[in-house]
């Protein structure tokens, strides 16, 4: 069969809502251009969210940047008594979930380091007084990564915490942490934290309690095409279990002040193919975001017609990426992110965490309508 025979039958394939195998992905990747790669995505995410882009408005809270591992691609760590390391205060940290009500917010998205002196009841507490203080705002706090960090300190099993949590006023689970869990680029890059099916298992763990969660992988620094796949059929494979799984989130390594700055950043052409692969893999995934803060504005844009169906948030105050040498602004408005969404001709709608289609009215607070479900 010659590659566009194959390339066809491919296209045969997504036309009727059929899945994908690993070959088939590995193949598109070394084979098809990118606009057909557009062309498929497009079809895909046409059909599950037609021409809705979702936004939402959230502020980022990172309580501290102390951390015990030191992974090769991250510039947001720091050692316990560099200058750099910070340990937010319960007052600071109330502040600022002050600061996002008082702007509008839906979500906190919460993630740190993981500060070896400091214990999970510190974690825990951050949430309880957040939700405390301001009971309409969504919490998606503490990556894979942090939930296995707690079991290994407090020896009780991630479940159980995921429950207390859950009780203490946790809304979901971010999707940070995932990387690439091909033992053999994860044990280059990150060798001590919790490894692929450790990270699998807290978020099925969280599924099983009720909690939505989210999903991302880390590309454009060692790995290789079929390590890219490989994660993304595993995590496909965690949703036909679970269906816990919202929003899938390619994120392009950006190398400045880390370990790996020798590596370039990923091109605008690796970005948007890896984003129309995720969207072509993740069939049983409803939603795959273009994080503009990573991509920038102008890829985030064109990622609308590449496969993805939102662009994540107002953001407000994100450190990971701009320690490593993002020029994304710090924060977008509402309007600007709107202006992205329906310059490429489609149709922006705000949503929560749990895609709760959000309806602001004039001098009033806003409030839900109802579940976004994606069509297919
Ligand atoms: O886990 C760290 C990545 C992640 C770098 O769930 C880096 O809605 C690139 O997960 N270059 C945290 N990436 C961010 C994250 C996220 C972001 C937005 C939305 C959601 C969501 C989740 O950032 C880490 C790691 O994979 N990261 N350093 C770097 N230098
Ligand atoms: Fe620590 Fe997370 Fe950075 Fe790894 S990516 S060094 S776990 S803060």
């Amino acid at each position: 069969m010659t590659t566009t025979e194959r390339i066809d039958l491919i296209r045969t394939k997504v036309h009727g809502g059929e899945r994908l195998s690993y070959d088939e992905g590995v193949f598109l990747d070394a084979n098809a251009d990118l606009h057909t790669l557009g062309e498929l995505a497009n079809i895909v995410r046409e059909r599950k969210n037609g021409k809705v882009t979702y936004y939402n408005v959230n502020e980022h809270l990172n309580p501290t940047n102390v951390c015990v591992y030191r992974c090769t691609f991250c510039a947001f760590r720091a050692d316990l008594k560099s200058e750099k390391g910070y340990v937010m205060p319960d007052e600071q940290i109330i502040a600022r979930g002050r600061e996002a009500t008082d702007r509008g917010c839906t979500e906190l998205h919460i993630v740190g380091g993981l500060h070896h002196q400091l214990p999970y009841e510190w974690y825990l507490n951050i949430v309880r007084i957040l939700h405390r203080e301001f009971p309409d705002l969504h919490l998606k706090a503490w990556t894979a990564v942090e939930w296995d960090w707690f079991a290994r300190m407090t020896g009780r099993p991630t479940k159980e915490l995921l429950q207390e949590m859950k009780d203490t006023g946790l809304g979901s689970l971010p999707g940070g942490g995932a990387e690439i869990f091909h033992p053999e680029i994860r044990s280059q890059i990150c060798e001590h934290k919790a490894d692929g099916a450790e990270w699998l298992r807290v978020h099925q763990e969280a599924h099983e309690i009720g909690l939505n969660s989210n999903a991302t992988m880390l590309y454009g620094h060692i790995e290789k095409p079929e390590h890219r796949i490989d994660h993304l059929v595993r995590l496909r494979e965690l949703q036909d279990k679970t269906g816990g799984f919202q929003t899938f989130i390619p994120l392009a390594f950006h190398p400045e002040n880390t370990r790996l700055s020798h590596i370039p950043k990923p091109s605008g052409l690796t970005d948007l193919r890896v984003m129309a692969l995720s969207r072509l893999m993740l069939d049983n995934f409803p939603h795959i975001k273009a994080y503009w803060i990573m991509l920038g504005m102008q890829t985030a844009q064109i990622a609308q017609n590449y496969g993805a169906d939102d662009i994540d948030g107002t953001v407000v105050h994100e450190k990971i990426y701009h320690e490593a040498g993002s020029d994304s602004p710090q924060e977008l408005t509402v309007e600007e992110l709107r202006r992205l969404i329906t310059e490429t001709g489609h149709t922006p709608v705000e949503r929560d965490t749990l895609y709760h289609e959000i309806i602001r009215e004039p001098g009033s607070k806003w409030r839900k309508g109802k579940r976004m479900l994606a069509l297919a």
